[in-house]
Order: C-alpha cells, then sequence, then structure tokens
C-alpha cells in the first residue's frame, strides 16, 4: 500500500520509521512518500500561501502550488483525502475500509486553509480525526497511517487486528491484560487466567470485556447488552 503525503512539514513524519509501522516500511508491506509542498511554489522566495480575499487573519495555501504538488503523485486510483476538522469522523471502520486501497493521497494543510478551488478541481474526500483543531494536518495524516497501517497484510500477527476494542465481533473494549509477576503490590492476577481451562479464560475475558465497555463507555453498548452487564457486575459481586 503506498501513502504519498503531501505536506510543507515532511521532517514532523520522522516517528513513522520506528516500531512497527518503520518495520512495515522496511518489510515494503506499505509505502510513505513524503512530499514537500513548497517544491512546487511559483516564484524565487518559495512562497506557497497568500492573504485571504475578503480579509481576515492568518494565510491561505495558493491552489497552483497545491495543484502542482497533487500531479506530481496523482494517480488513476488514488483516493485523495483531506485531513480536515470539517471532514467526516474518522473511526475503526473507516482505517478498515481504506486499507483495502492500493494508494492514497494524504493532503495536510497549515495556516487558515487551503484555496477552496484546488479542493474542488481535486475532489478531496474531507476527513476529521476529531472534533478539535490542531496546527496541521500531519498529525492526523499520520494518525491515519498507522490506524490504516495495522490491517495492510503482514504488518501484524494474524490474529491481533480481530480480538481488539472495536473491531472485535460485538464493539467491545478489550478485557485486561495481565503478565507477570503473579502478584504486584498485593494484587494478584485473577486465578482463572493461570487455570489451564482455555474456555473457562475465553468465557472471563468475553463477561470482563462487557464489564469494562459498561463501566468505560456505556454508550457503546445497546440496552440488551447494558442489562446483561449489570446482572455479570452482580452476580461477581455475590
Ligand atoms: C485536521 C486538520 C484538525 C484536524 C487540522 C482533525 C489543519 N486540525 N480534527 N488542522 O482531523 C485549517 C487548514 C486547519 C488545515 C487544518
Amino acid at each position: 500500500m503506498k501513502f504519498d503525503v503531501l505536506t510543507l512539514f515532511p521532517e514532523m513524519f520522522e516517528p513513522l520509521k520506528h516500531s512497527i509501522i518503520g518495520r512495515a516500511i522496511e518489510k515494503n508491506l506499505i509505502d510513505i512518500n513524503l512530499i514537500n509542498i513548497r517544491d512546487f511554489s511559483k516564484d524565487k522566495h518559495n512562497h506557497v500561501d497568500d492573504a485571504p480575499y475578503g480579509g481576515g487573519a492568518g494565510m491561505v495555501l495558493m491552489p497552483d502550488v497545491v495543484y502542482d504538488a497533487y500531479e506530481s503523485v496523482k494517480g488513476e486510483d488514488a483516493k485523495v483525502i483531506y485531513l480536515s476538522p470539517r471532514g467526516k469522523v474518522f473511526n475503526q471502520n473507516t482505517a478498515k475500509e481504506l486499507s483495502k486501497k492500493k494508494h492514497l493521497i494524504l493532503l495536510c494543510g497549515h495556516y487558515e486553509g487551503i484555496d477552496q478551488r484546488v479542493l474542488d478541481e481535486i475532489e478531496v474526500e474531507e476527513i476529521s480525526i476529531g472534533d478539535y483543531v490542531l496546527t496541521g494536518g500531519e498529525l492526523p495524516a499520520m494518525v491515519m497511517i498507522d490506524a490504516i497501517s495495522r490491517y495492510v497484510d503482514g504488518v501484524l500477527s494474524e490474529d491481533s487486528t480481530k480480538e481488539e476494542s472495536f473491531s472485535n465481533q460485538d464493539n467491545l473494549l478489550e478485557y485486561p491484560q495481565y503478565t507477570r509477576p503473579l502478584e504486584f503490590r498485593g494484587k494478584k492476577v485473577p486465578d482463572v487466567l493461570t487455570s489451564g481451562n482455555h474456555a473457562e479464560i475465553d468465557k472471563w475475558r468475553k463477561e470482563q470485556a462487557l464489564i469494562t465497555t459498561y463501566k468505560k463507555r456505556p454508550e457503546l453498548l445497546d440496552e440488551s447488552h447494558k442489562e446483561m452487564a449489570k446482572e455479570l457486575i452482580k452476580k461477581i459481586i455475590k
């Protein structure tokens, strides 16, 4: 899978060279190509932005500069995404769907934004990573690249995307995990996990996932699952 990132700050993408995404790049499972929008400036002082028509604060990225940066990477089946607080909010499902694409172009804005005409011309899809405003689209682009790449074959171990929060069968949050030591500051690992009884362990984990979701994010549950969680909590207290 190929990500072309159009940005004024390619150095900001350094974090993706590490850990799991870094390894995915080394294994050629994903390719992250950083394009500096400033390289497409039209003047000798490398300007890329100008004051907004109609007045107001800040600067606006010029359409011709952004368009030429886009043209340098555009492809037949590429989907172009503009990271923007105006966009549809990104979630686990969006990540999974976008991971099926071969080529994504991520456009990162700065200042007050990008001239609307080039957004219309390229027919970008606007995506937001949440309802807050950041100084640029780079962090949202990195968030998307990370979440999408996890679904690319070979990036994670086989079963790790199946069980996790938001993408497991029932849309439940993850059950609690434990490792050594068996006792930490007087707190013991739940007995069932060391019992060797895998049916019981599975059952316990499903119950814990439901209880955790009920306590932390009850709005994720429908009424019947909320009732089930309450019953489980009662049973456990007894
Ligand atoms: C995306 C971009 C937040 C998001 C951004 C988000 C840069 N802030 N919630 N800031 O995904 C005007 C031009 C603001 C680019 C944009």
